[in-house]
């Protein structure tokens, strides 16, 4: 396809109670929406990079700057393209995976949309719903931390997966067991808060019945992750560490995970996130779909990779009411604890005009 230029709106998204992770806290979503127009159909994309480089190196001006100033300029001006070109095109410039995955996202969902597939059929989706999971940030008090994981039971979600941070770990999971039971799947994420001389505090975890510990040490602490993994029982799960097909083959080979968060913008965009489901899968290794408190836009792309048949865990596919009062489009909901695989053309899902300009903050366009 030929794409004559990208509209790029900056959004900010109000959140419906603030997230705390070990890094900080969210009250709303800043981000970028890419808008691919081609002589064909038009594609929509995400930028999921946060407001701050404190997740990972990436922040949403920066990325902003690098999409404005390299990336969609050298594919503008690389004439035709496919989807499957784009991180071939942009490799010229180092890093930045979030803004290159947008970018990708855009051309793969026009081309997808221009061709009447669906991104779920198009990745190699074998199942029509997927299992539902929530993410649950630190809060100030056990049982502010109570409350808010009952009232997601009763809605539905199958797995709670509970932010951690020195100081706040085997209490808040201690009293999630003790009051709720064994019955649903739960799990931890410390986003590299600790270091291994916590292995011992660590180690308490292993009492609780955890699907897994989500990065519990630093994203380049590859080999102390495997040490970790030696001496715990609950399986480790990297995140951050993971940036591209290579990292996790690595990472499997040194044994320091045996279980892998797939996010698509850390990782580059969706096709490299297939890559990694694949290696994963080839080597016995369990993925599930991570989150980064996407629109409904990347939402439904998740739910689409998820649908893929390594995703053996319940991703951070929430429906869009767990973040946002009014989601830019029609809303991604839970059914059953369930989110519904969208078989539409492309994503599945196209913002409302109305409510994309509601929460824009500010537009450009880059053109040819
Ligand atoms: O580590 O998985 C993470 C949100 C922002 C940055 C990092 C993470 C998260 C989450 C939320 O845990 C996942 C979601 O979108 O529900
Ligand atoms: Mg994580």
């Amino acid at each position: 396809m030929k794409f004559t230029g990208f509209e790029m709106r900056r959004i900010t998204l109000p959140l419906v109670s603030p997230f705390t992770t070990s890094f900080g806290t969210q009250t709303e979503r800043h981000a970028i929406v890419l808008r691919a127009v081609s002589d064909g159909a038009d594609g929509w994309g995400e930028c999921v990079a946060l407001a701050d480089p404190v997740y990972s190196p990436e922040y949403i001006e920066g990325a902003h700057h690098v999409l404005s100033t390299y990336l969609l300029p050298r594919l503008l001006a690389a004439g035709d393209i496919t989807a499957q070109q784009v991180t071939p095109l942009l490799h010229g410039v180092v890093g930045h995976r979030m803004a290159k995955a947008s970018v990708e996202m855009a051309v793969l969902d026009a081309e997808l949309r221009a061709t009447d597939t669906s991104l779920a059929s198009y990745l190699g989706a074998t199942v029509d719903r997927v299992p539902s999971g929530v993410s649950v940030g630190i809060m100030p008090t056990i049982d502010d931390l109570t409350h808010a994981v009952g009232s997601y039971l009763s809605d539905g979600y199958q797995r709670i997966k509970l932010k951690i941070k020195p100081g706040w770990d085997v209490e808040p999971v201690s009293a999630v067991r003790e009051q709720f039971g064994y019955s649903f799947g739960l799990q931890v994420d410390a986003n590299t808060a600790y270091t291994l001389s916590d292995a011992r505090q660590l180690k308490k975890l292993d009492a609780f019945d955890l699907l897994l510990i989500e990065q519990p040490l630093g994203e380049e602490d590859i080999r102390q992750h495997a040490e970790l993994a030696r001496m715990l029982d609950t399986p480790i799960c990297l995140d951050e560490s993971i940036v591209s097909a290579e990292a996790a083959a690595d990472a499997i080979a040194l044994k320091a995970t045996t279980v892998i968060n797939v996010k698509p913008g850390r990782v580059g965009g969706y096709l490299e996130a297939r890559r990694i489901h694949d290696i994963a899968r080839a080597n016995g290794i369990a993925v599930w779909c991570g989150g980064m408190l996407e629109t409904g836009i990347g939402r439904a792309a998740n739910a689409a990779l998820a649908a893929l048949p390594g995703f053996t865990l319940p991703g951070d596919i929430s429906a869009s009411a767990r973040f946002y009062e009014t989601d830019i489009t029609e809303p991604i909901v839970l059914e059953d604890g369930f989110i519904t695989v969208p078989r539409g053309p492309g994503i599945g899902v196209t913002p409302i005009a109305a409510e994309l300009d509601r929460v824009t903050t500010s537009t450009q366009w880059i053109t040819a």
